[in-house]
């Protein structure tokens, strides 16, 4: 087994039987700007606690996979230029070689599993992009939520995705996506969509019951949990959608492809809605933790 390198925090919680939940460093380095990323991350970190769970967040450093960084490595990584993206492709190569990389979400998910972790809080994970049918731009996030049993808490796939098309692949691969609280999907900037969700839970319990069912079953793969940005944070979709499709056409004029796509779009929107859609983002992680940390502390304590 590959060695880990636990925060002491973590590594804390660990010896106490406390409930993690694991975070991704990707959306530091690579979905947003200095500084409001590593605000963010802490203040995403101070949620969790305030929710009564610890925090673990994931990144490779130096060709160690650490589960649970000091105020200071996140710091580094934070205002880091030229880190790595790192996926499931890259992550290993990555560790043998000593380098530097954020995780995505499906890094996140293998290194929360290594780690024992079950619950990882996100804003939005990877899908199907628009024009997936000349692209074949098609996360790898979707493929580990059907192999690592991860619960990843989410506000759904991102509005710069091709939401129907995403939900059909989720659906193929036989991964759970459960709206919380709401019938409607919900897509990342926006509390709802006109799609509705394939499952609805109510409750955190019910969230964890289900991740342990799973198991009980030995079913490979993980939950999708899309719980809907706060009310008071979305921006309607009808506003963004013009907007996305102007970042698209640029990403598209300017040859943008693979991995640069997600973080141009994120950028471009960014600026576009002069910062809105940042503000929207911060929110809808710090919702995210909160329900992670809510999910955590009922695993284990839910009926065989
Ligand atoms: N959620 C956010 N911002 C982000 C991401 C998630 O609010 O930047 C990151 C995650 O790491 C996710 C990645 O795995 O975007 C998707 O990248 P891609 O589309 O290249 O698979
Ligand atoms: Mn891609």
């Amino acid at each position: 087994m590959i060695d880990l390198q636990f925060s002491p925090e973590v590594a804390e919680a660990r010896a106490a039987g406390r409930p993690l939940v694991a975070l991704e460093s990707t959306i530091i380095t690579h979905g947003m700007p200095f500084p409001q990323n590593v605000e963010t991350a802490r203040r995403v970190e101070q949620d969790i606690r305030e929710a009564g769970a610890v925090p673990a967040t994931i990144a490779v450093l130096e060709g160690a996979l650490h589960i649970g960084l000091t105020e200071n490595q996140l710091d580094r990584l934070a205002r880091a230029e030229d880190v790595a993206k790192l996926s499931r492709a890259d992550m290993a190569a990555c560790i043998a070689a000593g380098g530097t990389g954020a995780t995505t979400v499906a890094a996140t998910m293998i290194a929360a599993r290594l780690a024992g972790i079950g619950v990882f809080a996100t804003g939005g994970i990877g899908g199907v992009h628009k024009g997936a049918e000349t692209s074949f731009d098609i996360s790898a996030d979707l493929q580990e939520l059907a192999q690592t049993p991860v619960t990843v808490v989410s506000a759904g796939p991102k509005a710069i995705l091709d939401i129907p098309k995403t939900l059909e692949v989720l659906e193929t691969l036989g991964v759970p996506v459960i709206a919380y609280g709401q019938d409607s999907l919900p897509a990342f900037w926006s509390a709802s969509s006109d799609l509705a969700a394939p499952l609805r839970m109510d409750s955190p319990a019910r969230v964890a019951a289900a991740h342990e069912t799973r198991a009980r079953m030995d079913l490979p793969g993980g939950q999708l949990v899309a719980n809907p940005i706060p009310a008071a944070d979305e921006i309607a979709a009808e506003t963004l959608a013009p907007i996305i499709a102007q970042a698209q056409a640029e990403a598209e004029d300017r040859g943008i492809a693979a991995k640069s796509v997600t973080p141009f779009l994120l950028q471009r929107i960014f600026e576009l809605t002069e910062g809105e859609s940042l503000t929207a983002n911060i929110a809808l992680v710090r919702n995210n933790a909160r329900l992670a940390a809510e999910i955590a502390r009922c695993l284990g304590k839910t009926a065989p």
